[in-house]
Formats: structure tokens, C-alpha cells, sequence
């Protein structure tokens, strides 16, 4: 298998932190540079999107979480979703809070700060929307564990990517105590760090940012 991703996206992000906690044996490349107008990546991913899944068999899959959902199908173990339904549905609930009411939010806000004609009535509407996920997503995770069930789970593979993408919103924003009130999601950059996988993820996404930071200056 062979995962299209960067070191940045995370949504690619999430995968391979699946990929490492499994120990799969997927080849991980970058996408060609031209990636969002080449025919040939289009004819892997129509979506036109980071990450895409190739199989051995030359079937393509993309969407971060379906990938996922197929890894865990197709390598069960370290099974990443808990044993009871009860407890998967706990483990899914977080994975849909921090897609749907914090992610969603995040990704807009760093291209509405980004511009030149900044709207800053949208931007304070986006943050007060994201304040409002944050504060969802704090009342689900457990405070300095994993996110659920005291184990790694698919939830904690979502939400490593998500929490550093939450710090980088802070650095490019400013806004520095945008996670004060969210103690849980605060402390969860340390849960992610101490987790070999999850670790590995993070500093490639550290690595990532660094050599965007520096290319945006050269
Ligand atoms: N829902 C998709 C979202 C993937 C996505 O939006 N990836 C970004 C990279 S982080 C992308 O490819 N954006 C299109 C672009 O940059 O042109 C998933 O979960 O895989």
C-alpha cells in the first residue's frame, strides 16, 4: 500500500498516526508537486485532496477517516476502536465533535487571517464558533489520558492532528489563551507527545510547520 500525504495535513496526519499505531507496512510518499492539477493524482483521488490510500491492487481511497475505518477493517490489530459499542460510540462521538464543531472551523480561519482584506467580523463569528466546539470537545476527552477508555483509540488518532493544528491557529492568530478555558483539549498536546505513534505525528507535523514557516519567508 502507499499513502499520498504531507507532513503538514492533518488529515494525512491522522492516517499515519493509524499507520504507525498498526506498524503497517505502507509506503509513504508526497503527492507530485503539481499534485492539484496533475491528471495523474486527479485519476487517483478525483477529490483533488491529501491524503489518498493506494492499494497493491491499484485501488485508490481517499477521505482521512474512511482510510482509517479500512485499516482498521482490513488490520484489526491493535484494534483502535474499544470492545463494547457503548465505548465505540463514545470513541466516534469525539472523532465527529472534533471534525464537525472544531476542525471545520479551524481550516476557514487560517484563510480568512491570511488575507489581505481581513473581515473581522467573520474572523471574531468563526472563533466564537470554534469556542463553542472547543468547549464540546472538552467535556468529552478525559483530562491528561488518552481522549477515552484509557487506551489509544481512533479518537486520540484524530485528535493529535487536530490539537496541533489548534496550536498553529495560535501562533499565525495570536490569540495565545485560546485554549484556557479548555483545560482537557490544553493538556492533550502532552498525551499526544508521550504516545510513540502519536508522537511520531506530531513531531512530523512540527517538522512540517517549520519548513512551511521557512519557505514562506524565503
Ligand atoms: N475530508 C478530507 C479532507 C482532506 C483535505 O481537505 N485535505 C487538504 C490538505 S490538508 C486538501 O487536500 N486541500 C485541498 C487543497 O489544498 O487544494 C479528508 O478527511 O481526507
Amino acid at each position: 500500500m502507499k499513502l499520498y500525504s504531507l507532513p503538514l495535513s492533518p488529515y494525512a496526519a491522522r492516517v499515519r498516526g493509524a499507520i504507525y499505531a498498526k506498524k503497517l507496512p505502507v509506503e509513504i510518499a508526497a503527492p507530485p508537486s503539481d499534485w492539484r492539477t496533475s491528471t495523474t493524482y486527479r485519476a487517483l483521488n478525483p477529490l483533488v485532496r491529501i491524503p489518498v490510500l493506494v492499494l497493491d491492487n491499484g485501488t485508490s481511497i481517499p477521505e482521512s477517516g474512511v482510510i482509517v475505518d479500512y485499516l482498521e477493517e482490513t488490520h484489526p490489530n491493535p484494534p483502535l476502536l474499544p470492545e463494547t459499542a457503548e465505548e465505540r460510540a463514545q470513541v466516534r462521538v469525539i472523532v465527529s465533535v472534533a471534525d464537525h464543531y472544531v476542525m471545520q472551523e479551524i481550516m476557514p480561519l487560517f484563510f480568512l487571517l491570511d488575507t489581505q482584506d481581513r473581515d473581522d467580523s467573520e474572523i471574531e463569528t468563526s472563533f466564537a464558533k470554534l469556542a463553542k466546539g472547543l468547549g464540546h470537545l472538552d467535556r468529552l476527552i478525559d483530562a491528561n489520558s488518552y481522549a477515552t477508555g484509557g487506551r489509544l483509540t481512533a479518537a486520540d488518532i484524530w485528535l493529535t492532528p487536530v490539537r496541533f493544528t489548534l496550536d498553529g491557529l495560535m501562533g499565525f492568530s495570536g490569540r495565545t489563551t485560546l485554549l484556557d478555558d479548555y483545560k482537557a483539549v490544553a493538556g492533550y498536546a502532552k498525551v499526544a507527545q508521550r504516545d510513540p505513534a502519536l508522537g511520531r505525528v506530531w513531531q512530523e507535523m512540527t517538522d512540517g510547520l517549520a519548513a512551511m514557516m521557512k519557505s514562506r519567508k524565503a
